[in-house]
């Protein structure tokens, strides 16, 4: 059995574009990402959205603007711990991207994602994303640069999803 950890990761979009934060420390350092963390005690899932949205990036959302798109999860050789991650988008905010001690916010049109520079997983869901799919993937890694396997599957809806896994 693994303890289950659960984080938010949020994707602002604009046009053609895609909003990434070059994370500066700690977890996943040094890779373009979305942006998001741990859910706090107090806070629902997406409050926790849009709580580190604000804290990484400056940009404001309302927890209504968000749309749940996506449900991953993050296994580690030799590691009990299970990330489990809930993806949100939105193309509703206020406020200007903008550098802070955690993130280097950076609009990318969506046919340039630096996937060089990102999760290895990223390459494999982003698709999904882009193409306006719901999505589950699960993701087993040694150490955080090799996946030793993965499940990918497309979803009809997010709140069936969670029904069932209740
Ligand atoms: P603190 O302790 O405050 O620095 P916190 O900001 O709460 O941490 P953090 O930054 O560790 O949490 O959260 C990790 C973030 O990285 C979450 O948004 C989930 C995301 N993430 C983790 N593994 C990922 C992966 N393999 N691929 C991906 N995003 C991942 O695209």
């Amino acid at each position: 059995m693994f303890l289950k950890k659960i984080f938010t990761l949020i994707f602002i979009r604009q046009d053609n574009q895609i909003l990434l934060g070059l994370k500066k420390r700690g977890f996943g350092q040094n890779k373009w990402n979305g942006f998001g963390g741990k859910v706090e005690l107090n806070e629902s899932v997406m409050e926790a959205a849009v709580r580190e949205l604000r804290e990484e990036s400056c940009l404001m959302c309302k927890t209504t603007d968000l749309k749940n798109i996506g449900h991953l999860e993050f296994t580690f050789e030799g590691d009990s711990t299970m990330m489990d991650v809930r993806v949100f988008s939105s193309s509703i905010f206020e406020g200007t991207p903008t550098e802070t001690e955690e993130m280097i916010p950076k609009w990318f049109d969506c046919d340039k994602i630096p996937f060089h520079a990102m999760w290895p997983d990223d390459s494999l869901w982003f698709p999904y994303m882009l193409q306006g799919k719901l999505f589950y993937g699960r993701f087993h890694y040694q150490g955080f640069d090799k996946i030793l396997n993965y499940t990918i599957e497309e979803l009809e809806s997010m709140e069936t999803f969670y029904n069932k896994s209740k």
